[in-house]
């Protein structure tokens, strides 16, 4: 489906005159508000190719229709997306899931919606049809040297993928542990692991990144042997200055302070990037900032302050990535509000105003440092965002649009009510 440019200006015509009304008083209340809007224009977040069909549980699946049945099917999605908002230019793919069978021309049909290729994502967590040796107990920690040399194969064959598509970066998230007490060794799971990454890391190039996730629990539920930020350090500090430690803001414990964990990563020097999602319980993956907004918005305080105190560019020194599914949404809606949620968080951060937080610590004013910090999160700053996105050409209310367009019916029409997305 086309989203034609003049039905784009149509929408943001009907909206202009309510949009400018807002924008001039938020102007007026936030000092920076053109710097900050420039930054919004530059700022992208990849979506991942395995979010654009209904997510589902392991309880059932409920497809919408219309759902993408081919790469080049996912590649249209995120284009729509970015068409909408101008913040999505880029796609994560998952590897089998989404393997590029003819590179050049999937590379060509990115571009031409503007979109280019993130972090590619390996998967040792699923046994393939075909595939000879199973991950049941492990894939890089495994205790059986052949089937981790099949996993480290694995991760160099997804490089190579990555490599034809202009890519940059590899994600390795690991699923090993153990389900019961004794069934591993910690120590010699540890140094298997160490191993495989190290073979993996032989082979990144020099222009690359990997970067390392880290995940408390599920699918094992006793030990996982990459299960926090520190253990992901600790493999990463090993590996060299191109792996980095990956943040999915689901993967902690209860109550974890994610926002600390980042500003220490980042200090380090070790932080690489984000899967944003948002959760009330586990690995929830629900929209972005649905739950727990103040925590989206300190996280991005936490980046703001300590990328600008490293001279890091925000727009690429860290891989920002959705990592969010579902079963009772349209994955697009969705993912157009996790993309605004993101953005509005940045925004927020990029409001606070640093001298004055800095004395209020540096004084112990804590009341003060509390009052920046809330003022910043209760500023409705959403005209910033949808200013950025109109000056970028794209909607000011992209589900809006979405929704007026009929973007999903159009999408049924073309690949049917019982297209079911490939992959996840
Ligand atoms: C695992 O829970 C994870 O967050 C990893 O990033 C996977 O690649 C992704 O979800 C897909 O299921
Ligand atoms: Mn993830
Ligand atoms: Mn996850």
């Amino acid at each position: 489906m086309q989203l034609e440019k003049y039905k784009i200006d149509a929408h943001n015509n009907d909206l202009l005159s309510a949009h400018q009304r807002k924008l001039a008083f938020i102007s007026s209340e936030i000092e920076n508000s053109e710097a900050i809007i420039q930054k919004l224009v530059n700022f992208q977040i990849a979506i991942p190719s395995w979010a654009l069909g209904t997510g589902g549980t392991r309880f059932g699946r409920f497809s919408g229709g219309g759902e993408p049945r081919s790469l080049e099917e996912k590649i249209e999605d995120v284009g729509l997306l970015h068409a909408l908002n101008n913040s999505s230019g880029a796609i994560s793919l998952h590897i089998p899931w989404d393997i590029p069978q003819n590179p050049q021309a999937i590379k060509v049909l990115a571009a031409q919606h503007g979109l280019r290729f993130d972090a590619v994502n390996s998967n040792t967590f699923q046994d393939q049809p075909g595939q000879e040796k199973t991950y049941k107990f492990g894939s890089l920690q495994n205790v059986n040297r052949d089937i981790r040399k099949q996993a480290i194969e694995h991760n160099i064959e997804v490089i190579k993928h990555g490599i034809e598509l202009g890519s940059d970066s590899l994600t390795i998230w690991l699923s090993d542990g153990s389900c019961f007490p004794g069934q591993l060794n910690f120590r010699k799971a540890y140094q298997n692991t160490l191993e495989s990454l190290e073979e993996i890391y032989a082979a990144i190039p020099d222009n690359w990144k990997l970067f390392l996730e880290y995940k408390a629990f599920e699918p094992n539920f006793y030990s996982t042997t990459v299960g926090d930020w520190g253990q992901s350090y600790s493999y990463v500090k090993k590996l060299g200055d191109k792996a980095f430690t990956l943040v999915d803001l689901g993967h902690h414990l209860p109550n974890a302070n994610i926002e600390q964990i980042v500003a220490l990563l980042l200090m380090e020097g070790k932080l690489g990037g984000f899967h944003f999602n948002d959760s009330k319980y586990g690995d929830d993956d629900l929209t972005a900032g649905a739950i727990k907004p103040y925590q989206l918005f300190l996280i991005f305080n936490e980046l703001v302050d300590g990328m600008d105190a490293r001279g890091m560019d925000h727009t690429k020194d860290l891989g920002w990535m959705i990592d969010a599914s579902h079963n009772v949404k349209d994955p697009l809606e969705d993912l157009l509000q996790s993309v605004e949620a993101i953005m509005m968080s940045y925004a927020q951060a990029l409001s606070v105003d640093r001298i004055a937080l800095n004395k209020a610590q540096d004084e112990n004013d804590v009341v003060a440092a509390q009052e920046i910090l809330q003022n910043a999160f209760r500023t409705d700053v959403r005209p910033l965002v949808a200013e950025a996105r109109l000056r970028a050409g794209a909607a000011l209310n992209p589900v809006a649009l979405y929704r007026n367009l009929k973007v999903r019916e159009n999408l049924i029409n073309e690949r049917g009510a019982k297209a079911v997305s490939t992959g996840l």
